[in-house]
């Protein structure tokens, strides 16, 4: 497992994937990229993991309030939600005057938080470009007061302050071009010719985004739609002809793109292919300015996302969305403040590194270079001494990041043990860094990663379904719902446990024996509930009947159930296996969500 093994890499990623999943063509497409050897080089995308997302468009003005109605949900699809006329939605030109934008500032701010790459909407959905076009006179530049182009000054500022900087394109959908998609309210789909509005300005429009700013970083594509393989690469074939080293994004569709996006607010539980990924969250709940929602992440939650997305090799993409005056919310600006003063501390641990090499660990998560391992210590146990699952490993030095601190490290049974000082240094993640003599280590096998540590140290163990390993017809099925119009949350799930073979099951590695309860968390309609599942562990057997919980739709809260199922028992320190079944044939059981294990005194 140790020593660099470029054959393993290969074979993770030839393997059936059990991540990445079926997608609907509506919001991207997440299937796995191909390699493209031909392609640009992805070196400096894979090393920066840090990178600022801005939504602004005509549409943040109205921050979701517009003609005296509240828009909860994703402000830049005001147009589509509303079904205004052009005349309406597009008059928001003429109003749209941000004498606050500051490009050095939104640049200055993305520098100062450690973002290496900004990518900023040059045209969304609604169609509007957010630069000086010839074709199209929906502009920022000549068809509003503005009169300035922001692309073209954002573009001087990244390029003054080294950072990279790219554009997001909605290639598909275009609301204001008749033949565009998406604008189905005033345009008959059926009278639409998808290549009339490809060739009269997509391309042309891309053309000058390639050709008037710069080094163009990539091309964050969106929503392929049902656009076709010809279109896409007619996409990919023009942007690289004019750029060859702009990335672009696997929202082309069709298993094109240089780097693999997840879908909105997406982190994969692990992340198969030999290309880099990029997971995008907004930093409240819409992408696009509202004054509706201030659920903004906190530091620690961001944090802790760049941590978990860099342990699995990705680069965390976090959004702002700038108002109708050019600012970024207060509250993004120092958030972000905060993330940069983490970084300036613990950089090392994030930029330029690789994916965990080991099983997943309660107590936080792991990134790792070449002869360096960095613990990222989000949850520290009050016993203060934390648990590796690294096999033997030849360590120089262990110490804190943050303050330099050298820490004891124990050689034990399958790892390493880790002694912690009482006064972490930071309570959000303090990094422990492990310098050894074994050059970069082979990311875990996929056998090792789905082992779960359970201990009475930590509060609960989450068993995933993308942790399991199925028996019978079941397959993951990842739903989405969301509260508010197109903030997707993820219910990561299963489909086809109909009968006693349909089983999942995780590898638990139980440190400390004792009693723990289980619970079955799940959500389960009509056709679903009072059929009977069972729990077996270590020789115990628990079986429950199925509690109705309402149906699953997408646009609504989805009803969880946390059924306490049982206390088993753990005799002894060892590995076991846990499985879930139907204990009869039947329909599916239900939608399942997780187990949970907590230790029982
Ligand atoms: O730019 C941000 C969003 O505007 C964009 N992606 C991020 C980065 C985005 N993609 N999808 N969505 C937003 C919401 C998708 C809504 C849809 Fe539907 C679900 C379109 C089709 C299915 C709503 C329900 C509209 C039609 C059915």
């Amino acid at each position: 497992m140790k020593l660099k093994n470029v054959i393993s890499v290969l074979v993770l990623s030839l393997l059936p994937t059990t991540v990445v999943l079926a997608q609907a063509p509506e919001d991207g497409d997440v299937s796995i990229v191909q390699n493209d050897s031909d392609g640009p080089s992805v070196e400096w995308f894979r090393d920066a993991k840090f990178g600022m997302f801005v939504h602004w468009g005509v549409s943040s003005q109205t921050g979701g309030q517009w003609r005296g109605e509240n828009y909860y949900g994703i402000t830049e699809w005001l147009w589509r939600r509303s079904e205004a006329s052009r005349e309406d939605y597009l008059g928001l030109l003429d109003t749209f005057d941000p004498q606050g934008f500051d490009a050095d500032e939104w640049v200055s701010l993305a520098k100062e938080a450690g973002a290496k790459y900004i990518v900023v909407t040059a045209k969304h959905h609604d169609g509007v470009a957010m630069f000086d076009t010839d074709f199209s006179d929906y502009d920022v530049t000549d068809g509003a007061p503005f009169g300035r182009d922001p692309m073209k000054e954002l573009s001087i500022a990244a390029e003054k302050e080294g950072i990279r900087l790219g554009f997001y394109y909605s290639q598909f959908q275009d609301w204001e071009h008749p033949d565009g998609g998406g604008n189905e309210w005033e345009y008959d789909p059926a009278g639409k010719d998808f290549s009339v509005y490809q060739q009269e300005k997509a391309i042309p429009q891309l053309d000058e985004l390639l050709t008037n700013y710069g080094d163009v970083a990539l091309i964050w594509f969106d929503t392929p739609g049902d656009s076709t393989l010809e279109s896409a690469r007619q996409f990919v074939d023009f942007v690289r002809e004019r750029q060859p080293d702009t990335l672009i994004s696997s929202r082309i569709g069709h298993g094109l793109g240089d780097y693999q996006n997840y879908r909105d607010s997406e982190i994969p539980v692990v992340h198969e292919s030999s290309r880099p990924f990029e997971a995008i969250f907004p930093h409240n709940e819409s992408w696009g300015y509202t004054a509706l929602d201030t659920n903004f992440k906190s530091t620690t939650e961001l944090l802790h996302i760049l941590a978990d997305v860099a342990s699995k090799g990705g680069n965390f993409l976090l959004n702002v969305g700038p108002d109708g005056n050019g600012k970024i919310p207060e509250a993004s600006v120092n958030r972000f403040r905060e993330i940069g003063k983490w970084m300036d501390v613990n950089g090392e641990s994030i930029y330029g590194t690789s994916a965990s090499p080991f099983a997943p660990v309660p107590w936080g998560t792991v990134t790792q270079r070449d002869g360096a391992v960095y613990l990222h210590v989000l949850e520290a146990p009050a016993s203060r001494e934390i648990f590796l699952p690294s096999g033997d490993l030849n360590i120089r030095q262990a110490k804190l990041l943050a303050t330099g601190k050298r820490l004891s490290v124990t050689t034990v049974e399958g790892g390493l043990k880790i002694g912690l000082p009482d006064d972490m240094p930071d309570s959000r993640n303090s990094v422990v860094a492990l310098y050894h003599n074994d050059g970069l280590l082979d990311t875990a096998s996929i056998e090792e990663r789905r082992i779960i540590t359970v201990s009475s140290e930590y509060e609960a163990t989450e068993l995933e379904p993308e942790m399991a390993t199925f028996g019978g017809n079941v397959e993951l099925e990842d739903r989405r719902y969301w509260h508010n119009f197109g903030e997707w949350k993820h219910f990561p799930s299963v489909k086809g446990i109909r009968e006693p073979d349909d089983t999942l099951s995780w590898q638990l590695r139980v440190l400390d024996p004792g009693q723990y309860t289980v619970t079955v968390r799940y959500s389960a309609d009509a056709s679903e509930a009072g059929q009977e599942g069972v729990v077996e562990v270590a020789g115990q057997s628990r079986i429950f009947r199925v509690l109705e919980t309402g149906e699953f739709e997408f646009d609504r809260p989805v009803a969880t159930f946390s059924h306490h199922i049982g206390t088993i028992e753990f005799t002894e320190p060892g590995d076991y296996s846990i499985v879930l079944r139907p204990a009869q044939v039947g329909t599916e059981l239900m939608k399942f969500r997780q187990i949970e294990i907590l230790p029982h005194d």
